[in-house]
């Protein structure tokens, strides 16, 4: 059906998005069946690091007095300063609004335990069901690190996810910091040497291979600085080449850079105390020059680096460009990006995930996404129309669902269908 006014194209495009379900392509929940590193309700989402971060610019508590206190009291005083002593305009404590607003909870009193009642007659089994529902999200992709105990021991034990969940393997030590992952591999079994040799990269390899054996992941993940540099003679420039590069191209699977992390700046605030730098794009260029028959998913942290990264996409269509990461998952930075990345690369990029760290997240980061969504599309298609170009109802389906679920699994030659 051509549609012939502007009304038209917006009411196609918003009911394709709310219609349109979604793979979220990066998150850090698990399958309900790993247990307890799922994590859901109301106080997990109020002690969510982005707010963490902004309560520590409310109050003069010793940051180490805070993480000694009980998750319900760390919630409470985010809940007292964030939302009660004043309006909850930032993006992420909007979201824990949204968030009650779309699960059915009207968010209309101060009054936290009015929520936490809400929450309490939940199961997490029963909550994954309504948030993925709620959300229209189909596929979770979640980032698994097999050099975190807890959820080692689980995969270890047999431990397997559930069909709408897919495993990544998340592999930062081995590459941010190899000389303690080093003795790791070693008390594991795997006979790495001081020296970088054949021995070495051979047993390093079999810790991928193993790892890819029992995760069956749908790529290989890490964060990286944004001093990040290849090719590079260092730890870290010699696994990728000598180990990652091989191995993911042996099981055609990519490999995800999330570049522009400082980790740490504020180290008393942990999770909450990294910060964003921008990198020199060309490890990225030499990357994917050298490696023409990997895959490659990228994101970046700075904004500085969004422009360079579109249109490094243009040159290398072995590179996929995903979400909005971190802080640059706030309304003005994803209309803005999403805008460009649209001139620039037509609908052949993945606009974006949630990093749902906790999940009910899923919900108010992919309704804010889905709210800017709706605008950008509406114009592009718009200004297509003002040509005299036919634009039919089915054209902006399909550009949705390829954003939103398509281009993924096309970039890994996989049906999502396990
Ligand atoms: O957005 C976040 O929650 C960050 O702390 C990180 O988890 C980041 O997304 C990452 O995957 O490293
Ligand atoms: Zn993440």
């Amino acid at each position: 059906m051509i549609l012939t006014t502007e009304k038209g194209i917006r009411n196609t495009v918003e009911e394709a998005i709310e219609n349109q379900e979604i793979t979220d392509i990066h998150t850090h929940l698990f399958s309900p069946n790993f247990g307890d590193i799922l994590l859901w309700d109301i106080d997990e989402l109020l002690t969510y690091h982005y707010l963490v971060a902004e309560v520590m610019r409310w109050t003069d508590m010793d940051p180490a007095l805070f993480w000694r206190m009980e998750e319900k009291e760390q919630a409470e005083l985010i809940w007292q300063k964030l939302f009660v002593e004043r309006t909850p305009v930032s993006e992420a404590a909007r979201g824990v609004l949204t968030t009650l607003k779309e699960m059915g909870i009207d968010p209309k009193t101060k009054n936290l335990d009015t929520y936490r009642a809400e929450f309490a007659g939940r199961t997490a089994e029963a909550q994954v069901g309504a948030v993925m529902k709620q959300a229209n999200v189909s596929n979770i992709v979640m980032t698994n690190d097999p050099f975190d105990e807890q959820e080692r021991a689980i995969w270890l034990e047999g431990t397997r996810p559930q069909d709408a969940f897919h495993a990544v393997l998340r592999i930062d030590p081995l590459l941010n910091d190899f000389q303690n992952t080093k003795e790791k591999l070693r008390e594991w079994g795997y006979e790495v040497q001081d020296d970088w040799n054949g021995g070495t990269i051979k047993e390093v390899n079999r810790f991928l291979e193993d790892w890819i054996e029992i995760m069956n992941p749908l790529y290989m993940a890490v964060s990286l600085p944004p001093s990040f540099a290849y090719p590079e003679e260092s730890d870290r420039g010699r696994v990728i080449r000598d180990c990652i590069l091989p191995v993911t191209k042996k099981h055609n699977i990519p490999f995800a850079l999330m570049i522009g992390v400082k980790k740490r700046v504020n180290p008393d605030l942990i999770d909450a105390g990294d910060f964003v730098g921008k990198a020199d794009i060309r490890a990225l260029e030499n990357l994917l020059a050298e490696n023409q028959e990997n895959k490659f998913l990228v994101t970046m942290l700075s904004r500085e680096n969004q422009h360079e990264l579109a249109v490094l996409a243009r040159k290398f269509r072995h590179l996929m460009i995903f979400g909005c990461w971190w802080f640059m998952n706030n309304p003005v930075i994803v209309n803005e990006v999403t805008r460009m990345r649209l001139e620039l690369l037509n609908t052949s990029f993945i606009p974006q995930h949630s990093d749902a760290r906790v999940l009910e997240q899923v919900v108010y980061k992919w309704r804010h996404t889905k709210t800017v969504l709706k605008d950008v599309l509406t114009e592009k298609y718009e200004d297509v129309r003002s040509t005299g170009w036919p634009v039919a109802k089915e054209d902006i389906q399909k550009d949705i669902a390829a954003m939103f679920h398509e281009n993924f699994w096309n970039f890994l030659e996989k049906d999502y269908r396990k």
